[in-house]
């Protein structure tokens, strides 16, 4: 019976769960637990500020669908990656946060560098732990993952205290890691025949798709209730990726950026089957003017989103693979011709806009111009802002889990750390981060972790010397006051990225931005290019907040 301290129980059981890589920042309360990491063969990225490794632990699990570990230390530790763990419980991301805390004997005297870390991750968490006993890790680190995993992915924090780290017990046996749990349900018949019904009685119904539909691995499911119906698909902003771009059936991104045609659409349905997906405000826009015509089937596998927004006609709460897999044979075939004829119709006449050719560095053609020049086994990851708008727009993203973005949360600085993880768990895979040059400087630190792991990391700079985003509603809804949304220092990116050793340019008017991006996409290793855009373009459509979706300004 060999004795074990409650930091070797932690990295014998991240090895068995399969764990090869980790992001994290040592620190005198999680000192213990890097001592026996040094010993393990798990791979560690240091992180240079915990929010990159919260993030670079959600880049891994976002483009994996498995769960992903990152560490800190007590106190500032913590609370630096608070705002990755609030973005993956917004995006429903399996992430193990593990956390140094002060000793035990100390919890609760304002020790140095203690801070109540299961207190305040206690609301942005699907679940937290604080072990008082390095016994109490042999049941706590399985169920942390299957937690993570199971039902609607989400965080786990496990906040540990230096003394339990350290604590040696006598181990019998290591538990075995259970595999999570699928919320596989067998449908009732009842339910069935009721959605086949609802289905044959509809004239003009759409699929609404959410990332449950990625996170259930339910694509293909999607595609053949889509095909052999005919029914439209629009999606949600973390929907994309789960629907073929090119495919007719295919009518885009709903809500506040989506074209035209989408929430057109949206109006006319007289039946939305929502699949994974929360309704949002973002997608929804005025929630009683969602879908005015419509009766709705909601299928999700968190009882807690069904009728939480809008009530359903029937709702399923259960894994969407398993589901579908249950739904999809008894659907007729059906060409929908006038339904079809009609949709295509909307979505010829009320595409999004693509500007004249005549600008180059339009922010529109630069997206459209690395979605058609990317390997198609590309990740993306972008920040948040106008440039992500335009990416969700525009980049045509044709399989799960590889376009990677902070929805929920809509979180600055996700981009960057974001890009390290994707590229850490997909070494043969090209990731490109599209950011913006107010996000960018929200991470740009992890440049160094992307040097240190010389990391086939592409970062493209839609640089408009603003807060883009901020800058638009302000033009809009705030009398053209740009108040606080101009930058007045224009930092030279590629100065910085070369100070970091990454290969770096600086686009301007004499160089073709396609040649350049071209060059730079093919080039080996990391590469960032600051890309001059127009400050005053703006993402069009765009539903003002609080509107209902129909009411949309800008072509
Ligand atoms: C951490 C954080 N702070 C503030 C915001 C509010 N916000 C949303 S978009 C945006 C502007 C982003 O600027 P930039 O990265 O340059 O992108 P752009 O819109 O110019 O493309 C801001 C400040 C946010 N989303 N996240
Ligand atoms: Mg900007």
């Amino acid at each position: 019976m060999p004795q074990m301290t409650g930091s070797d129980i932690i990295v014998r059981l991240l090895e068995k769960r399969g764990i090869d890589i980790a992001a994290g920042i040592p620190g005198g309360a999680n000192l213990p637990l890097y001592h026996a990491l040094s010993k393990s063969k798990i791979r560690h990225i240091l992180a240079r500020h915990e929010q990159g490794a919260g993030f670079i632990a959600q880049g891994m699990a976002r483009s994996t669908g498995k769960a992903a570990v990152c560490f800190g230390t007590s106190g500032p530790g913590a609370t630096n990656l608070i705002t990755a763990i609030a973005d993956a419980k917004l995006d429903s991301v399996p992430v193990v946060a593990i956390t140094g805390q002060v000793p035990t004997g100390m919890i609760g005297t304002d020790a140095f560098q203690e801070v109540d870390t299961y207190g305040m991750t206690l609301p942005i968490t699907k679940h937290n732990f604080l072990v008082r006993k390095a016994e109490e890790l042999l049941v706590v680190i399985p169920e942390a993952f299957r937690i993570a995993e199971s039902g609607r992915p989400g965080p786990v924090v496990i906040d540990v205290p230096k003394d339990v780290q350290k604590e040696s017990v006598q181990v019998e046996a290591l538990p075995d890691m259970q595999a999570p749990v699928r919320a596989s349900a067998v449908l009732d018949e009842a339910d069935i025949s009721r959605f086949h019904a609802m289905l044959r009685d509809a004239q003009k119904p759409v699929l609404l798709v959410g990332g449950g539909v990625i996170v259930s691995d339910a694509a293909a499911q999607v595609i053949a209730l889509a095909r052999k119906n005919s029914i439209p698909v629009a999606s949600t902003l973390m929907g994309l990726g789960c629907f073929p771009p090119d495919d007719p059936l295919f009518i885009g991104m709903v809500g506040m950026h989506g074209a035209r045609f989408t929430n057109m659409i949206m109006e006319e349905t007289d039946l939305v089957i929502a699949l994974g997906m929360r309704f949002d405000d973002r997608a929804t826009g005025r929630v009683d003017a969602f879908c005015p015509n419509a009766s709705i089937i909601h299928v999700d596998v968190d009882r807690s989103e069904i009728d939480k927004i809008k009530t359903a006609s029937l709702s399923v709460i259960a894994d969407l693979s398993d589901t579908l897999d249950q739904i999809v044979p008894g659907i007729e075939e059906n060409p929908r011709r006038e339904w079809n004829t009609h949709v295509q119709s909307l979505k010829q006449t009320y595409a999004l806009q693509a500007p004249e050719p005549d600008d180059p560095y339009h922010p529109v053609h630069l997206v459209r111009t690395i979605s058609r020049i990317a390997d198609a086994n590309t990740i993306y990851t972008t920040d948040v802002g106008q440039h992500q708008m335009w990416a969700a727009q525009w980049i045509q993203v044709s399989r799960p889990r590889t376009f990677l973005t902070s929805g929920g949360l809509g979180t600055m600085g996700f981009g960057v750390p974001a890009a390290i993880g994707a590229a850490l768990a997909n070494p043969d895979k090209p990731v490109i981060c599209i950011s913006g040059d107010g996000s960018f400087l929200m991470n740009m630190q992890e440049l160094a972790t992307i040097r240190d792991h010389n990391l086939n990391v592409k970062i493209l700079i839609l640089n408009n010397g603003y807060l883009g985003l901020v800058r638009q509603q302000q033009e809009y809804f705030y009398e053209k006051v740009y108040h606080g949304s101009q930058f007045e220092c224009q930092p030279d990116f590629a100065a910085i990225a070369s100070g970091f050793g990454i290969h770096a340019q600086r686009l301007d008017d004499a160089t073709d931005p396609a040649d350049a991006l071209k060059k730079a996409l093919n080039q080996d290793g990391p590469v960032l290019l600051d890309i001059p855009i127009h400050h005053g373009k703006n993402v069009t459509p765009m539903v003002p907040p609080g509107s209902a979706n129909i009411v949309m300004i800008g072509e």
